[in-house]
């Protein structure tokens, strides 16, 4: 099924709400759905599981019922927040990185852009992370050796897989992604002066994708420049507005994407989709914070915004629109927002806040 056949009929939409506060931004974003009645098709919500809580109800974080159901009856899908341990936990793996391999959604699409408080005043940093998803260190076998080695102490290693399949396919999403942008500029993080095999497999086929066979010029209003991952945060924090598309490899990408998150004000304001040649998958970049989970003062927004993209990408523009700029209203606006932006208002009045908006 091609994402362009999915315009004009009815959606169907897997919601996995998965871990903490997962739970409750995805309502969030449901109604903004519904809040834009007959201007996208009917709309089908179908419930899945997954998550950290999963796992310890049923053993396993991953249901296999969930992947059938988004693979055969869902259009598109909305996924909360999960909750992996930051210890090894037997028979747990993380379910958003084998959805994300499942599905073959192999770019997270992080877009992070300030909204003015001043209508109509220019944003000052509108960029996009284009992170590569399906491979890096988090994919890899990770060993830790109890045997006594030296002085006993026990030894631990990760190996890190970069492909240039993986790379061409994440850099052709990238410069597509910047042909739609005012800038048209992409920059290629990397660290190939210390990596340089991984990082240089994909630096250079990243910097390659416009003059592969079959290109035709395609890409060539977009101008490319690439930077090492550590000048890049640097720089991010200094002079943030001079980035437009910034393509990763997967563990730069999720860094980068949440030190620019907190240059617009709060994680709880950026949005993200997963995208593969046939799928779309929008989730919010920040996790299930168990510290505010159950207190209804977590932020819905970037839930909200991930609901927006995930249409954008199946064509409806018009409604990610109508959401996006009822969005920025309310940050705008400054009178509803949850205690991250420095307000007072609970999850549930901020979503209501932007349904009247719709
Ligand atoms: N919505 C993003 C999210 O849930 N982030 C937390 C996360 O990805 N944790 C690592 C994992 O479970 O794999």
């Amino acid at each position: 099924r091609s994402m362009a056949t999915v315009a004009g009929k009815s959606l169907k939409i897997g919601m996995i709400p998965a871990d903490g506060i997962g739970r409750e931004v995805l309502p969030g974003a449901k109604a903004a759905i519904q809040a834009l009645g007959s201007s996208i098709p009917t709309t089908e919500f179908i419930d899945l599981q997954a998550g950290f809580e999963c796992f310890q109800k049923t053993g396993t974080a991953l249901p296999d019922e969930t992947v059938e159901v988004l693979k055969n009856e869902c259009d598109c899908a909305l996924f909360g927040a999960v909750s992996s341990p930051s210890r090894k936990v037997f028979g747990y793996s993380s379910p958003i990185v084998a959805l994300r391999k499942k599905m073959d959604l192999y770019a997270n699409i992080r877009p992070v852009s300030s909204v003015a408080p001043i209508p109509n005043e220019q944003p000052t940093i509108d960029l996009v992370v284009v992170r590569e998803n399906t491979e890096c260190l988090g994919f890899s076998i990770s060993k830790k050796k109890h045997r006594l080695l030296g002085k006993g102490a026990p030894k631990a290693r990760a190996t890190r897989l970069i492909t240039e399949y993986a790379s061409r396919r994440i850099g052709e999403m990238a410069f597509k992604i910047a042909l739609t942008r005012p800038r048209k500029h992409v920059t290629i993080i990397h660290k190939s002066n210390v990596l340089s095999v991984t990082d240089g497999l994909f630096r250079e086929t990243v910097r390659g994708v416009p003059t592969l066979p079959g290109m035709n010029g395609k890409y060539d209003g977009v101008t490319v420049a690439e930077q090492l991952v550590d000048s890049a945060v640097y720089r991010l924090f200094r002079e943030p507005h001079i980035y437009d598309v910034m393509v990763a490899p997967n563990l730069y990408g999720d860094i980068i994407s949440d030190a620019a998150a907190a240059l617009v004000g709060s994680l709880g304001l950026v949005p993200s989709v997963n995208a593969g040649d046939s799928f779309v998958m929008g989730e919010p970049v920040h996790g299930s914070a168990p510290d505010i989970a159950g207190k209804d003062i977590a932020n819905p927004l970037a839930a909200i915004r991930s609901a927006a993209l995930m249409l954008r990408q199946l064509g409806y523009r018009n409604g990610a629109a109508r959401i996006e700029s009822a969005v920025d209203d309310v940050i705008r606006e400054g009178r509803y927002l949850t205690p991250d932006l420095g307000g007072k208002s609970s999850t549930s009045e901020v979503v209501s806040q932007v349904v009247k908006r719709i």
